[in-house]
């Protein structure tokens, strides 16, 4: 299979984010692409090549382009009022309670302010080369469309940042630009079919929900930790199935802390029925490894093995499949789950390797 990287995701070099206002090390950091991109080059059975520059509306075609032109320039702004800080993250927000029962005003001209204006949380911080890396992650999503498009069955895009918390009008969750939607939307544009995306990150991707919500002919599909204990907190429950045109494209599977291989599986043969219930011929799949046993920040218990088996099974849905990488940041095991999750797909056995996963 074909893999598709940058080493442009290396500029979003962030050392800390804040957890509850506290600075912490970063989850999102450049060692996580770095080790998948070790894993899949050690395998053999991954060609890699570099993306080719989409431009700008792919971007604009799913996201307001006040977003494309806040993020393009924020870093110029924040070092032109705030010199010592070594990175951008809002501290204010026009939340519903703010705003309850008046109108919204316009985008502040402070950087403080525009940055709450876009952004949904303090877990996302903007350094000197976010903005390449974020374009460079969607350039990722796209030349992996190209390949797939181009007659591959399936091709991986190695996307960092992640996307797929960021909304039409809004970053955070570690992602700016959401490169499944983004991909899943050229995909439809060039064919004409209604495309599924496939969520298997350990969070609710709230942005893909978000943009194809009032749309049937974007199936969204997320399975992920309930959000009444996990983030994003305040979408992902089962009762949200879409709205207008996109009523029953919007398919919520939330799960208990301690999910384990099989009931992971069972959850993956219901999200796989109703993706083929549906007519079309590509899967976008959002995935993440935060649903591993020993994630950090999540509280699943899947084991490296169970990725094969889901790779599988997607795969045999008959689908092609765009995957892009979200989450996942238990850093020894990412090259392994990333690998066995790819073989699997390929119809490539499972083999473990020593000291890994
Ligand atoms: C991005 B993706 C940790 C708080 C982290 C942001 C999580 C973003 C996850 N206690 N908040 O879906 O993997
Ligand atoms: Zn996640």
């Amino acid at each position: 299979m074909q893999v598709v990287y940058s080493p442009a995701h290396n500029l979003h070099d962030i050392g800390s984010e804040t957890i509850m206002g506290v600075a912490v090390p970063a989850n999102e950091v450049a060692e996580r692409a770095e080790r998948i991109r070790e894993a899949l080059d050690a395998d053999g059975g991954f060609p890699r090549r570099e993306p080719t520059d989409h431009g700008p509306d792919p971007i604009t075609a799913v996201h307001e382009p006040g977003l494309l032109r806040f993020l393009g320039d924020a870093w110029a702004h924040f070092r032109r009022e705030r010199l010592t800080l070594p990175s951008l993250i809002p501290e204010s927000f026009p939340v519903r309670g703010l705003l309850e029962g008046m109108p919204p005003g316009p985008e502040p001209t402070a950087i403080s302010g525009r940055a709450g204006y876009w952004a949904f949380d303090t877990s996302t911080p903007i350094v000197a080369g976010t903005y390449a890396a974020a374009r460079a992650s969607v350039d990722v999503a796209l030349t992996t469309v190209d390949l797939v498009l181009g007659g591959e069955a399936a091709a991986y895009g190695l996307c960092r940042p992640p996307g797929h918390h960021a909304a039409r009008s809004m970053y955070g969750g570690y992602c700016f630009f959401n490169n499944a939607a983004i991909a899943a939307e050229a995909i439809g544009r060039a064919t004409g079919e209604p495309v599924a995306i496939l969520d298997v990150d350990y969070h609710h991707g709230n942005g893909s929900q978000q943009i194809f919500w009032d749309r049937g002919d974007v199936h969204y599909v997320s399975i992920h930790a309930d959000p009444v204990r996990q983030y994003p907190y305040y979408l992902g429950f089962a009762n949200e199935t879409g709205g207008r045109g996109g009523v029953g494209a919007n398919l919520n599977l939330p799960l208990p802390a301690g999910t384990d291989d099989g009931a992971y599986l069972a959850c993956i043969d219901r999200a796989l029925d109703a993706i083929v219930a549906r007519p079309g011929s590509v899967i976008v799949v959002s995935l993440g490894f935060d649903t591993y046993a020993e994630d950090p920040i999540g509280d699943f218990a899947l084991s490296t093995p169970v990725y094969h088996e889901i790779g599988r099974r997607v795969a045999a849905t008959g689908r092609r499949l765009v995957i892009l990488q979200e989450g996942g940041y238990h850093r020894p095991t990412l090259g392994a789950n990333a690998r066995a999750w790819l073989r699997g797909v390929e119809g490539r056995p499972f083999d473990h390797l020593p000291g890994a996963g």
